[in-house]
């Protein structure tokens, strides 16, 4: 039986975690799925974490961060934590903005695979969309992912996105303190130490929606480092094969 966790990132995210935690509630009532939530928070101004913390949900925790260290140090700082201790099999990784749809997690859920396995929500394969996203954020997107698979050589179709579900015995073969990765470069960082580390991956076709609350985190210094990054990714793994994978998996 799979112990699930969700862990959730959320920089000013006040309007958009309580319709999030609202409709996860709602999923759990209906269906049979049994999982907790950890909300990670970087000290948002606009109190996230005070009205989190006030909804008093036995099965949502809130890790406090005392400043904004981009979503790559929030979800390493999640992993660190869930990992101390072994309540769980899977963890699940999902935006707050409601861009990723709990009507997607039951799909996700089910194509999970045993052992060391990642599971990816993806939006540019049959089944998967997009959402009010303008045309010009959608061939951003597909040209990160195209650029990404081609320079380091992963046959997956949505490298940036970050709805996920990772093992925990996939994590733990990783060299997670070691990652340095921010914005969307984290996951894609996360998906080559995961195919470095032989895992299992599986696509499910998501939906995306662009969030109605709040402001996007995105910045032109994210998708710039996603680029470099992925550059010299790319060419570190032509030049030195192996060393990659001595710095990923233990
Ligand atoms: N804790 C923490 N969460 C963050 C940080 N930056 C972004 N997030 C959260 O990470 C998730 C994704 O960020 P978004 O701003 O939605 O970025 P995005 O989804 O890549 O961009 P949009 O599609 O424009 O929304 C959201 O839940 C954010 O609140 C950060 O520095 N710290
Ligand atoms: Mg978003």
């Amino acid at each position: 039986m799979n112990r699930l966790v969700i862990l959730i990132p959320t920089y000013n995210e006040a309007i958009s975690i309580v319709e999030l935690l609202d409709k996860l509630s709602k999923f759990r009532d209906q269906s049979s799925s049994d999982f907790d939530v950890v909300v990670i928070d970087d000290n948002s101004p606009d109190g996230t974490a005070a009205i989190v913390d006030k909804l008093s949900i036995n099965w949502v925790k809130l890790l406090n961060r005392s400043e904004k260290g981009g979503l790559g140090a929030a979800y390493r700082a999640g992993f660190a934590q869930v990992l101390k201790d072994d309540n769980y099999t899977h963890i699940v990784t999902m935006d707050a903005d409601g861009s990723h749809r709990v009507e997607d997690l039951p799909a996700m859920f089910a194509a999970i695979k045993p052992g060391k396995s990642i599971t990816l929500g993806t939006r540019w394969i049959p089944g998967g969309s997009v959402v009010n996203w303008p045309k010009s954020r959608q061939l951003l997107s597909k040209a990160g992912t195209r650029y990404a698979k081609l320079a380091l050589g992963i046959n997956l179709n949505d490298l940036t996105g970050g709805f996920r579900i990772y093992s925990v015995e996939l994590l733990r073969a990783l060299r997670l303190s070691d990652m340095t990765a921010t914005g969307y470069c984290f996951q894609i960082e996360m998906a080559m130490a995961a195919d470095l580390a032989g895992a299992v991956a599986t696509e499910v076709p998501i939906t995306f929606v662009e969030r109605i609350n709040g402001v996007s985190k995105m910045s032109q210094a994210i998708v710039v480092e996603a680029l470099l990054q992925t550059t010299r990714w790319g060419l570190a793994r032509r030049l030195k094969p192996n060393a990659d994978k001595l710095h990923y998996v233990k």
